[in-house]
């Protein structure tokens, strides 16, 4: 899959946010030169990083219809949806809105995401769920973070005083104990590891180490994971997750709570003997 990079201009305006770290490796943990990395496209024609915002679809037309209107489009040099087979009018309503729209290949978000992702040209990309969940007002914020020079900038649900609207009982507790499993692989004290809301470098994903751990759903985590072993820039903003808007969620949640667990078993063993299992 080949995918090309339509680059909007933007405006100067949005790097005036400001800036209010809440976690932050510090410089001394940046690292952004591990030969694993390809060399990347690094500037646009403003000399600026630049960003793709990433919308996975999978039947969410209630979503789009809410979200689309809301975007700030010059914040990004490239926005794509990318569809997983809707059948609704996701598609034919993002096209509607002059929005390009990628279908994946393969099965899956993770897959899905990371085959977009392994194509971009981008520096970053954002995913930004278009169900509902995300709130487009913290865009501005990680679109900064990203350009401040963090690899990987997560909207937390849990950093005070953001909390999920959409959380359940169980998903509740599996997000909690997942997120104090994964402070362990690295020295942040991160509060959100499994949210797609985040941005961070497309090299990352196309790293060997990350490709040989993406082992079914777990893709995010991973993302946060392999950011904390690999001791690189990572932050976190506070924002707040709303419930979805109609449709359903395409989670299964014991099927990808143990692709997690097992994932992280496999980082943490990488961690502590260099051993990839
Ligand atoms: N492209 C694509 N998008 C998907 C797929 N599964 C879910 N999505 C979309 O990804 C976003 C997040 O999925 P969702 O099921 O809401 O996950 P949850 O928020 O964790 O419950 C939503 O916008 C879904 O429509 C898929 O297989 N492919
Ligand atoms: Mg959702």
């Amino acid at each position: 899959m080949k995918i090309s990079v339509g680059l909007l201009l933007k405006s100067p305006e949005r790097f005036s946010v400001p800036v209010a770290f809440s976690i932050d490796n510090g410089p001394e943990a940046m690292n952004t030169k591990n030969s694993d990395y390809p060399v990347t496209k690094s500037t646009n024609s403003d000399g600026e990083q630049t960003i793709t915002l990433l919308l996975p679809t999978l039947n969410e037309i209630n979503g789009m219809r809410l979200i689309i209107p809301q975007l700030q489009v010059d914040l990004f040099d490239e926005i794509i949806v990318l569809d997983g087979g809707s059948a609704d009018g996701t598609i034919e309503y993002a096209k509607s809105q002059g929005l390009r729209v990628i279908r994946q290949k393969r099965k899956g978000l993770a897959a899905g995401i990371y085959d977009a992702v392994y194509e971009m040209q981008t520096d970053y990309v954002i995913e930004f769920s278009p169900d509902g969940n995300c709130l487009v007002e913290h865009l501005p914020e990680l679109v900064s973070k990203l350009k401040a020079g963090f690899d990987l900038v997560v909207v937390s649900r849990y950093l005070p005083p953001a909390f999920s609207e959409d959380d359940t009982l169980i998903t509740g507790i599996g997000n909690f104990l997942f997120t104090r499993m994964f402070r362990l692989l690295g020295q942040s004290k991160c509060t959100d590891v499994l949210g797609i809301f985040r941005g961070y470098r497309c090299r990352i994903l196309r790293s060997k180490d990350f490709k040989h751990f993406l082992l079914g759903p777990v893709l995010e985590p991973l993302t946060s994971g392999y950011c904390a072993i690999k001791k690189l820039r990572i932050c976190e903003i506070p924002g707040i997750e709303k419930a979805r808007v109609g449709g359903e969620t395409k989670n299964f949640i014991p099927y990808n709570g143990t692709c997690i667990l097992l994932m992280f078993l496999r980082l943490m063993l990488f961690k502590l003997t260099g051993w990839k299992l």
